[in-house]
């Protein structure tokens, strides 16, 4: 991957077709300033082609604990509007691009790093991970996406359960609602989270494209619209080389069964 110029706050490395991006800034528990939310913009943009997957960690004890907040206190409301709209328009290149982002997770998760949690699309879980939305206690309101996002994850009566009341989920609460899709052991989310990335990386890169791009959009369109895109997508997907490639070597008893290991 070419050199980007990324604040010390973000850390890159790269696994054959996996990039891994960490959030370093452990001294401040991985709170998000504008400094790692842009570096994150210039890292996603930049992402060479021959990246097909990307793992997002932290490092520390905590994923992270939201919003800088000492940034906050200086936003005048029109500042405020334009910082808010701006998480928006990353978030919403890092949900809908090009690249699956498997985010591991661990400790707190807070506020704005649940929101960037929430705009990626596999989330693993280490046992010592808890979910808060502690917005009502600081007098603020969500503004990363995560009044659009997270109901769609658990509901809207659970977030306001969350804001309202300032209580937290632990790990396995998280798990069963839906905010990680895996939960792993203290210290195995990174092995985890990598796995998942490459069996993601070796997936036709238009059937990629269509889950993070046509499915969600499918799933906000009425029934009708929605059936007519699905057959528009299926038939793009497979009329492609890449799938009449992998179709063949299945019935040629060349590509791996559905297994339940
Ligand atoms: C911070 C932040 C932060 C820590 N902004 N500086 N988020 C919150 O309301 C969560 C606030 N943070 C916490 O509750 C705790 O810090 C933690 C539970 C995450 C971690 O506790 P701990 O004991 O490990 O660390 P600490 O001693 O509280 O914090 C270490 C340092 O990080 C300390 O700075 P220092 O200079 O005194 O060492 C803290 O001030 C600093 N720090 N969290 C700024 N968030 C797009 S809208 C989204 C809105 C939100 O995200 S609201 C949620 C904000």
């Amino acid at each position: 991957m070419a050199k980007l110029s990324l604040p010390k706050s973000l850390k890159v490395a790269r696994r054959g077709a996996i990039a891994i991006v960490t959030l370093a800034r452990p001294e401040k528990r991985n709170a998000l300033n504008d400094t790692i939310v842009l570096g994150l913009e210039t890292f996603f943009a930049a992402l060479p082609a021959s990246v097909k997957a990307v793992v997002l960690n932290a490092e520390g004890k905590h994923f992270s604990a939201g919003l800088d907040l000492s940034e906050l206190k200086v936003l005048s409301t029109e500042e405020g509007i334009a910082h808010s709209r701006m998480w928006h328009g990353i978030f919403d290149r890092i949900e809908f691009g090009r690249v699956p982002v498997v985010t591991v997770m661990h400790g707190a998760v807070i506020g704005g790093g649940l929101e960037l949690a929430a705009a990626t699309h596999i989330r693993v879980a280490e046992r010592s991970a808890y979910y808060a939305l502690p917005e009502g206690s600081r007098g603020i309101f969500v503004g990363g996406g995560g009044s659009v996002r997270l109901p769609r994850l658990i509901g809207v009566s659970r977030m306001i359960d969350l804001m309202l009341t300032g209580r937290t989920y632990g790990a396995e609460e998280g798990q069963a609602l839906g905010l990680s899709h895996y939960l792993v052991e203290a210290g195995a989310g990174l092995a985890k989270g990598i796995e998942i990335a490459k069996r993601i990386a070796g997936n036709s890169p238009s059937t990629n494209f269509a889950i993070l791009n046509v499915l969600p959009r499918i799933a906000e369109q009425d029934r009708a619209s929605g059936y007519l895109m699905e057959s528009l997508i299926a038939a793009i997907a497979q009329g492609n080389d890449e799938a009449k490639k992998r179709i063949k070597a299945f019935l040629e008893k060349k590509a791996a069964k559905v297994e339940r290991k």
